[in-house]
């Protein structure tokens, strides 16, 4: 069974925005702002809800940046999650039930209270690049394997 899902961040010069996930899964992980994709709405405009509900701002472009399968070891679940950049946004990101926002220095990214995977990709997202991949967890905090590349284009 797979899941789609989506994941944005914003980049503001040498600064990215993140949200500290207060419930649900990957709590008290620093994360971008997205979730399932609802019956009826196109993968970005799942994104865009999912932005304006955790922390308030409405992304007026988003482009995508990378598409990653995360399996997890004994588990029937995949989950696809589409990855984008926020590269226009209206209103100040603001702290909801779900997410506490805030901007971090490139070179201060918290990773050790991030999903481990994010070590892998966030290289390639800060770099501009368009990326696609597996990752296989053994558990949550644990990744067993993985294969992640760049490609040009993003065809869904
Ligand atoms: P809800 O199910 O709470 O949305 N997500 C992940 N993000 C990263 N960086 N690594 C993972 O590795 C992830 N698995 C899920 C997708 C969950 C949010 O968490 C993201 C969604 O934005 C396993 O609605």
């Amino acid at each position: 069974m797979k899941k789609i899902l989506t994941l944005a961040l914003a980049i503001n010069g040498n600064k990215i925005l993140l949200g500290m996930k207060k419930r649900g899964f990957g709590v008290n992980r620093w994360n971008g702002f997205g979730g399932k994709v609802e019956h009826g709405e196109t993968i970005t405009q799942g994104a865009k809800r999912e932005i304006f509900e955790e922390c308030e701002i409405k992304a007026n472009k988003l482009q995508k940046r990378g598409i990653l399968t995360f399996i997890f070891e004994g588990e029937e679940k995949e989950l696809e999650v589409h990855i984008y950049i926020i590269k226009k946004f209206s209103g100040t990101p603001t702290e909801t039930e779900e997410m506490k926002p805030k901007w971090f220095a490139n070179n201060k990214i918290p990773f050790k209270d991030m999903w481990p995977d994010d070590e892998i990709w966030l290289p390639y997202f800060l770099a501009g690049k368009k990326f696609v991949g597996t990752i296989y967890f053994k558990d949550q905090n644990t990744i067993k394997t993985h294969d992640i590349h760049e490609v040009k284009k993003l065809w869904i």
